[in-house]
């Protein structure tokens, strides 16, 4: 599925960083249902070379969520179908190839916190504003927040922001767990490519454990957790690319840790 509203850039050394933006500026990048499968399909075929991939969203405001103008009288079945489809896409964003490092400004809402929230960082600009008025429009979260905000923010949180159309600004959403990172107006693009780059050094088996099994571990009761972090550990450190890196810091050659 292709859509005019999306865009793909491969870029970096060797083409480690795609650069996925949303074109849909003057619709506040509203995601419809071609964008939304075409944002499944670039994840899904991401080429080889990249390492770690960046989104953000064209003019003043990162997203303002699902389409309004195509929400239709559906029956139950259908809307199932519906919420299933941003579910697909939203999972190969969070445990697609790489990891995934979201650039926010302006509204991020509904829809938008949904695609954020399925990012593996968060960096947010102070234009930032979070908002889920889903609960003022008559509907409910379809895009996987009702799992993947409650887990950045907790459910108190979630349910007052449905509740009562509370919206976050920059500085309290950076407070309460929406974002990771806070920035200067019109700089979250540049952090967030440079946290990407930074992202793309390290040893792909690596990323692919932060991705794939400690959110996984953080499921599970901790004597499953343990015995998941001993095999994955296990399997990160058998690959000749750890045995170098240890190798290069013991004989010097490695960066060291360096203070905050
Ligand atoms: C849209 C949408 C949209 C803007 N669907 N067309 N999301 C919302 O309830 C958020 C609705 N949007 C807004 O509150 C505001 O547009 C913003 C705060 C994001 C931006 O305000 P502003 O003043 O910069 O822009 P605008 O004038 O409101 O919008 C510009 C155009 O974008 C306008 O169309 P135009 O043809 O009149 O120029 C708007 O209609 C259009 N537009 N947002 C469709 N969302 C998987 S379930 C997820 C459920 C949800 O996401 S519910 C939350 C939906």
């Amino acid at each position: 599925m292709s859509s005019p509203h999306i865009s793909l850039e491969i870029t970096g050394e060797n083409g480690s960083i795609a650069i996925v933006r949303l074109t849909r500026g003057s619709k506040r990048n509203a995601l419809n249902d071609a964008l939304v499968l075409a944002l499944r399909d670039i994840f899904e075929q991401m080429p080889a070379t990249v390492r770690a991939a960046v989104i953000d969203g064209e003019g003043e405001h990162f997203c303002a969520g699902l389409d309004l103008s195509e929400l239709q009288e559906r029956d139950a079945g259908q809307g199932m179908h519906h919420s299933r489809m941003w579910h697909a896409a939203l999972d190969r964003v969070q445990h697609g190839p790489v990891p995934v490092i979201a650039a926010l400004h302006g509204a991020v809402v509904g829809g938008g916190l949904e695609l954020a929230s399925a990012c593996h960082i968060r960096v947010a600009d102070e234009t930032t504003f979070y908002a889920l008025p889903e609960g003022s429009r008559g509907i409910f979260v379809g895009g996987g927040g009702s799992v993947r905000i409650p887990r950045l923010i907790g459910v108190a949180r979630m349910t007052d922001m449905m509740l009562t159309g509370r919206v976050y600004n920059a500085q309290d959403g950076e407070r309460i767990g929406l974002a990771q990172y806070l920035v200067a107006p019109g700089t979250a693009f540049d952090k967030a490519l440079e946290l990407a780059v930074r992202v793309a050094q390290n040893a792909p088996l690596t990323n692919y454990a932060l991705m794939h099994a400690l959110p996984r571990i953080a499921e599970q009761p901790a004597d499953q957790g343990f015995f998941t972090e001993a095999m994955m550990a296990a399997i990160v450190q058998s690959a000749p690319e750890a045995k170098d890196r240890v190798r290069a810091f013991l004989e010097g050659r490695a960066a060291k840790v360096q203070k905050a």
